[in-house]
């Protein structure tokens, strides 16, 4: 006691403990790729998955996600551009799939200001009626 190495160590081994446990809670979407909660998957390959949103706000609405479970698009750095550029064309490629030829709006909500609610991030494809603007 009273030994600043003890302490020094201490601290270590608690930093050690956080980096191991996962910082990012995981979300319901985490369920999902676990297929430990099903969903209606339209697409997945090894970095990402879409899957039709259960509370659909157009004929078409799904969502495109990371396997990895980055919380919001405001927390993304230079070392997630491949992974980003992914899902944009994997989010272009479905939607011609499911027949948006007439377009579609991508959403990604993020934060309180954005009105996001499920903290792992997911770029929203929505088409199939006429988009209105601006956004509410
Ligand atoms: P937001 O961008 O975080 O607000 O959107 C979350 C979306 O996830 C929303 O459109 C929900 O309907 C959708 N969703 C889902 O598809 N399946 C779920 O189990 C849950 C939410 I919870």
């Amino acid at each position: 006691n009273g030994d600043p190495s003890e302490e020094v160590q201490r601290a270590q081994r608690a930093a050690a403990g956080r980096s191991i446990s996962s910082p990012v809670p995981p979300t319901i979407f985490t369920r999902i790729i676990n297929k430990s909660l099903p969903a209606e998957i339209i697409y997945e390959d090894d970095k990402c998955l879409a899957f039709r949103d259960v509370n659909p706000q157009a004929p078409v609405h799904f969502l495109v996600i990371p396997r990895s479970p980055i919380p919001q698009i405001s927390h993304v750095n230079t070392g997630d551009t491949e992974l980003l550029g992914h899902l944009l064309v994997t989010a272009s490629v479905l939607a011609k799939k499911e027949g948006l030829s007439e377009g579609y709006r991508l959403v990604i909500n993020d934060g309180k200001h954005g009105s996001q609610s499920v903290y792992h991030l997911h770029i929203h494809v929505i088409g199939g009626r006429q988009m209105g603007w601006p956004p509410g």
